[in-house]
């Protein structure tokens, strides 16, 4: 990897650490940075390939809400083999959706992709069998969290399902210092500082709100999904899927 793909955002100290935003200098890291942040960012987007495969319906659609640079859109026309399917992916950063559509037309599949810079809180979603939120409600403010899950189940086929995958927190303080210590252990064995760790901490903590396990469930429950399990836990990273 060459120094310019190199997740170095926080490396230098900043007198002030502004809020964390995906705009470009973000773009040009990011797939660095989520793999060196993120406990088994990729067992997850190989997995969702999979799930995919399982749960796609013919002549449906599937949507990728949050899509950054497009890995879970990518997994899943590599396994998708229902027919008439297309996917739509979504990000309201004019950035990410730049770049993810520069990786949707460097790999041909079957199944088409559309890459739509839009708020997911406002996009139509219809005639859905597999809705990937992978890393994404984290970053929609919370009260805007149960209405947007409605707006999902909503939108699913009977037997569609959403895969959902997020930073958590544990209610047992303890618990949750030792989650938290051990990401940060994993951090720093993938090469962050303690002054990164602790500058990227600031710059996210006003835009990234993590829930509990237990109010996610809650959350599916009330907007109406049948079966719900988490199938990936590692440290406070977590993904889980719904069935409708
Ligand atoms: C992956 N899913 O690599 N509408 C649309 N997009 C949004 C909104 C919104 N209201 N709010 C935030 N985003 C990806 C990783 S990253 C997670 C997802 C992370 C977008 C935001 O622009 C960003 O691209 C993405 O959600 C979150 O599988 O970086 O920790």
């Amino acid at each position: 990897m060459s120094q310019q793909d190199t997740d170095l955002i926080y490396s230098k100290p900043h007198t002030k650490v502004a809020d964390f935003r995906f705009d470009a200098q973000v773009v040009e890291v990011f797939p660095d940075m989520i793999k060196r942040s993120v406990p088994g960012y990729n067992t997850i987007i190989e997995t969702i390939g999979q799930l995919s495969h399982k749960y796609a319906q013919d002549n449906s659609n599937i949507y990728d809400l949050g899509c950054s640079l497009g890995a879970a859109s990518l997994a899943m026309r590599q396994n998708i083999s229902a027919q008439n399917c297309q996917i739509i992916a979504i990000d309201n950063s004019k950035e990410m959706v730049e770049r993810c559509q520069i990786h949707v037309n460097a790999f041909k599949a079957n199944t088409p992709c559309t890459v739509k810079q839009g708020d997911i809180l406002s996009e139509d979603m219809h005639n859905a069998s597999v809705i990937v939120l992978n890393f994404t409600l984290q970053f929609i403010p919370s009260e805007q969290r149960q209405t947007l899950l409605s707006k999902i189940a909503d939108a699913l086929l009977p037997g569609g399902v959403l895969i959902l995958s997020e930073k958590i927190y544990d209610n047992d303080p303890v618990c949750k210092d030792l989650l938290n210590d051990l990401h940060h252990n994993f951090k720093r064995a993938n090469g962050y500082s303690d002054l990164e760790i602790a500058q990227k901490r600031a710059a996210i903590e006003n835009v990234m709100l993590p829930d509990t396990l237990t109010t996610h469930l809650q959350r599916l429950d009330n907007a109406g999904f049948r079966h719900a399990t988490p199938w990936f836990q590692c440290f406070n990273f977590f993904s889980l899927i719904a069935i409708k």
